[in-house]
């Protein structure tokens, strides 16, 4: 309940903000986007990581206003981006499940994209896998109206839970984001890389888009390369920066 009061009031007094990790194309090296990612720095300079807080913003129901604040935040964030020239850029943004079922997240989205002037083909949402197996009638509906707007949807984590392919297929998504598990597993034992491996031939007989999350080196960015999978994020190539940081970054990538 005390940490619950101190989110709120964080929220309220600009202690939450977002950070930006880029995502790159393996093939050029060039990135072709940015996860938005929610930090919270406290005023006696502590970082609290989103795994603590966004459980209790999605129990205290402030994850509405909040997820709304980061969606706002990271379209606008999309338009100055491509106002400086970055026009094939996508900006994803992670979405709760307690927000994506709220009754009015479709409106919300709408809005929001009206508001910035977001082109939504450029906007991604990152369900979880856990979320993408619950109620399959509504969630197959809900995916139909996200993608109606234009908004493009990855799942994200993908590895962890067990859907089955016949379950993917009747899913309206864009990609699938590999695990870091599975990506810190890939140079070591066989069995780690299988996993890696299948989830790249499944999104490609999906005809998904594939981002492996979490790469670290470059052993592991070849054997994806090799393996098919053609997008990446991790270390490797940057860490989650400001977006003052993410347009210096891209400016020097060019
Ligand atoms: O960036 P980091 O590894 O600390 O993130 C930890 C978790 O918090 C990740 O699972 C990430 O998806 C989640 N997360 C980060 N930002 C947001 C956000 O804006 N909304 C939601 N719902 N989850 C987020
Ligand atoms: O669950 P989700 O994919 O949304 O969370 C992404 C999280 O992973 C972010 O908090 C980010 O800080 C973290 N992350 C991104 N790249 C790497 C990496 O290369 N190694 C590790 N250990 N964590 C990473
Ligand atoms: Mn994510
Ligand atoms: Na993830």
């Amino acid at each position: 309940v005390r940490m619950m009061h101190a989110l709120r009031t964080a929220f309220s007094q600009h202690e939450l903000f977002l950070m930006y990790q880029p995502q790159i194309d393996l093939a050029t090296r060039r990135p072709v986007g940015a996860e938005a990612l929610l930090r919270w720095r406290t005023r006696d300079g502590k970082f609290v990581s989103p795994d603590r807080f966004i459980p209790i913003a999605e129990y205290s129901g402030l994850i509405i206003e909040l997820g709304e604040w980061v969606l706002r935040t990271a379209c606008a964030e999309l338009v100055r981006l491509r106002a400086a020239g970055h026009r094939d850029f996508t900006v994803s943004v992670n979405v709760s499940q307690v927000q994506f079922r709220h009754p009015q997240f479709l409106a919300m989205l709408r809005q929001a994209l009206d508001d910035t002037g977001a082109p939504p083909e450029y906007v991604e949402l990152e369900i979880t896998e856990s979320m993408a197996m619950e109620e399959p009638h509504l969630l197959v509906e809900m995916l139909a109206e996200v993608r109606g707007t234009g908004v493009k949807v990855a799942i994200d984590d993908f590895g962890t839970g067990f859907s089955s392919l016949s379950h993917l297929q009747r899913l309206q998504i864009d990609r699938l984001k590999i695990d870091r598990a599975f990506v810190t597993e890939i140079t070591g034992s066989s069995r780690g890389s299988s996993i890696a491996e299948m989830v790249i031939q499944l999104g490609r007989n999906l005809g998904l888009s594939i981002v492996a999350e979490g790469v670290e080196d470059e052993r592991q960015a070849q054997v994806l390369f090799h393996l098919g999978c053609p997008l990446a994020q991790g270390f490797l190539f940057a860490r989650p920066m400001p977006a003052e940081d993410l347009m210096a970054w891209l400016a020097g990538e060019a």
